[in-house]
């Protein structure tokens, strides 16, 4: 039997489930980008809202690529199950936050989810889309006009499929009917996201109406957030064990950590949940947090990808046993701690000595292969942003010159042999580069090259890229890493 609100009453008393009336909930926050991470991070803290009994925040969640989420969810009414796992066990809750689900990639779907978000009754906007979903040029800060999802979007307003034209188009019908701007609340892996989500949307709108977007500039609020809970992608064998605990079918269940940790700049301008409810921190510390975040746990997630992949690693689990990779994280973080300003009250040694614990949580299947996707649009602010910092201070940098050759052996085998793939926006020229040349100078700087990923000046620095050859050739060298037989080092 399909988990919905008949069968609740069927769940295993121990199994947690929303405490109040669904049907009284009002639909205030729009959510794009319905993934594992909304469900497991911003959905809990509001289902922590609801269930404290303040029903004045449902989401309405919409898949941006697809209707996958949706068709699961949608029979289900909306409910799924978040299990938090440790090395203690785990602990099952099924969240109803979830008031609606607005489809995926077509036409009619977009058209209904403008309408929504037009709709005064819409407070907030909150987003995940990854990295690539802001079409941002992150080296520059510029907008990608000519990406093709943005030119559609500019020549087709009735049928905006990116969150730019959504937001931007919503904004439009808002303004024209007198009704406030809803919040824009980006939830997303970037530094400064609320920044980076403004300046998206504002470069978008000026594309628009010039007016509209002096409008957006004056009126519409974008708090900055720091996210964090590692979630991986759902596998086969979390649905069957999760449901078996159910005793119910349910299509889509999350798998997380336990750790959570949600922190937000309080600037709304049509209200907010009180989310700290479920746990979520108000600061006006943002940058730091994010900045800590970002570098610590992010950096070292991405180092760890790639170097997990050229050691046959599949998991970061498994990847944290391999003493190359956490001896070469070691280092990482020191080089990191340098240039850290901590949030006040953190001590970054004790946020390093959790991060390990967390990557090593057994309970977790996160694969290295996941993480590894998109490296273009992760690099700069995970692992390029500290490097500059420290460049600036005349400091060496092996470990982090060591990662960025990881990702560059990564990007070489998989354009050897040539027509393999790499999940990556940028793999078109990212695969061109790196198959041009077996000589490993040559690579590193052919990949060093891609001026939207390394800027105008890491090129051209000669003692950064020295050591970035140096570490190229070591792990080509290294017997324990299987690079692209290709490369004589
Ligand atoms: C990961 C993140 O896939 C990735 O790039 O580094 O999704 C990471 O798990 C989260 O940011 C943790 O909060």
């Amino acid at each position: 039997m399909r988990l919905s609100e008949a069968s609740l009453v069927r769940l295993p008393v121990l199994i947690d489930r929303p405490v109040y009336d669904r049907s009284r909930v009002t639909a205030s926050i729009v959510h794009l980008g319905l993934g594992a991470f909304h469900r497991a991070h911003q959905a809990l803290m509001t289902e922590a809202v609801l269930n404290a009994g303040d029903l004045a925040w449902g989401i309405v969640g919409a898949g941006m690529q697809s209707s996958g989420m949706r068709d699961a969810l949608a029979p289900q009414d909306g409910l799924y199950t978040v299990a938090e796992v440790g090395a203690d066990g785990e602990r099952l809750r099924v969240v109803g936050a979830l008031i609606d689900l607005v489809g995926g990639a077509d036409d009619a779907d977009k058209i209904k989810l403008l309408a929504k978000m037009s709709d005064a009754s819409t407070r907030i906007v909150s987003l995940t889309v990854t990295e690539k979903g802001y079409y941002l040029d992150l080296a520059t800060g510029n907008l990608q006009l000519h990406a093709p999802a943005i030119a559609a979007d500019l020549a087709h307003p009735a049928v905006p499929k990116t969150i730019l034209g959504l937001i931007v188009y919503a904004l439009r019908n808002r303004q024209a009917a007198g009704i406030p701007p809803f919040t824009v609340l980006s939830c997303d892996n970037l530094p400064n996201n609320g920044k980076l989500a403004r300046a998206a949307v504002v470069a978008f709108a000026r594309q628009v109406d010039t007016d509209l977007a002096a409008w957006i500039e004056a009126h519409v609020c974008f708090p900055c957030t720091m996210v964090d809970r590692i979630t991986p992608a759902t596998t086969d064998a979390d649905r069957a064990h999760i449901n078996e605990r159910l005793g119910l079918e349910d299509a889509w269940p999350v798998v997380t950590e336990q750790f959570v940790q949600w922190v937000i700049e309080d600037k709304f301008s049509l209200g907010r949940p009180d989310w700290t409810k479920g746990g979520a921190v108000f600061s006006d510390e943002i940058e730091r947090w994010e900045s800590m975040k970002l570098r610590c746990l992010n950096g070292a997630h991405s180092t760890l990808a790639y170097l997990g992949q050229l050691t046959g690693r599949e998991t970061v689990a498994e990847a944290m046993n391999l003493p190359l990779i956490t001896d070469l994280l070691d280092a990482l973080w020191q080089e990191n701690r340098a240039v850290l300003q901590a949030p006040h009250g953190v001590d970054p040694a004790d946020y390093i000595e959790q991060l390990k614990r967390r990557f090593r949580n057994p309970a977790l299947k996160h694969r290295t292969a996941q993480i590894a996707c998109d490296g273009s649009q992760k690099l700069p602010q995970r692992l390029l942003a500290p490097l500059r910092e420290r460049i600036a201070q005349h400091l060496p940098s092996p470990a982090i010159a060591t990662a960025i050759a990881a990702w560059m052996h990564f990007a070489v085998k998989a354009a050897h042999p040539p027509g393999a793939t790499l999940s990556d926006p940028q793999a078109a020229d990212i695969l061109a580069q790196a198959g041009k040349s077996t000589d490993p100078a040559r690579i590193v700087d052919h990949l060093l090259s891609l001026a939207q990923l390394f800027g105008p000046d890491l090129p051209t620095h000669a003692a950064f890229r020295a050591e970035l050859l140096g570490q190229f050739i070591a792990l080509a060298r290294n017997p324990a890493v299987a690079t692209a037989s290709q490369i004589v080092a």
